[in-house]
């Protein structure tokens, strides 16, 4: 399932796995406009999911993971209500967003954030991100769901908003995976070293 997205099958959500479709049905289920569109993509990370949620949090800085951020400002704290803008890199059809973080649960490894406004096309945002706890070759790993609800613009279809937002979503979360693996093996060497 990496990096796949689930699919409908007669109404209800089939992601393969009970665990998965648990967790989307806790979690990711989103109430739809008229016009909108809406998925969930899950990635499965060798790296343990304090790390991999450590990442996912830090609402002021999506540049440590999201390839696309050129930069961000926030003013205070990471907290519900707090507002972030975020430039993107040239060559994208944006070049900034502002955005809110709805959900910051430790706890439960849940954030949620809202798009507010910015010059790109992506209106009414809104996506939902968890990191669970799994076994991946018999070592701590983790599992993250992303799920949106977006706006379908004037002069597209469903089909192909799906196809954009899900493009970028695949990439954060691969990019997501390469950071937290790449921390979790050096922290694995540090501790090698160190016995
Ligand atoms: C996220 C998810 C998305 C971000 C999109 C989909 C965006 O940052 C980029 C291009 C756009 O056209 C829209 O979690 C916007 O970051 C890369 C500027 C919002």
């Amino acid at each position: 399932m990496d990096g796949s997205r689930g699919s409908w099958r007669e109404g209800r959500l089939w992601l393969g796995g009970n665990m998965e479709s648990d967790y989307v049905l806790r979690y990711h289920r989103h109430e739809l406009q008229g016009n909108q569109c809406t998925s969930q993509l899950v990635k499965h990370i060798k790296a343990p999911v304090h790390l991999v949620w450590s990442i996912v949090r830090t609402f002021d800085q999506p540049q440590k993971y999201k390839p696309f951020v050129h930069s961000c400002t926030m003013r205070g704290d990471i907290r519900v209500g707090s507002i972030r803008n975020v430039n993107v890199k040239t060559g994208l059809p944006a070049t900034a967003s502002e955005e809110r973080l709805e959900i910051l649960d430790d706890n439960e490894h849940i954030l949620s954030v809202k798009i507010l406004g910015g010059d790109h096309r992506l209106k009414n945002y809104s996506s939902t991100v968890t990191v669970h706890p799994e076994m991946i070759d018999g070592r701590p790993g983790t599992m993250v769901i992303e799920s949106y609800v977006v706006d379908v613009p004037d002069g597209n279809t469903k089909e192909e908003t799906c196809y954009f937002v899900e493009a970028l979503v695949k990439c954060n979360l691969k990019s997501l995976a390469d950071v937290a693996e790449k921390l979790a093996s050096q922290h694995h060497t540090e501790l090698l070293e160190r016995a």
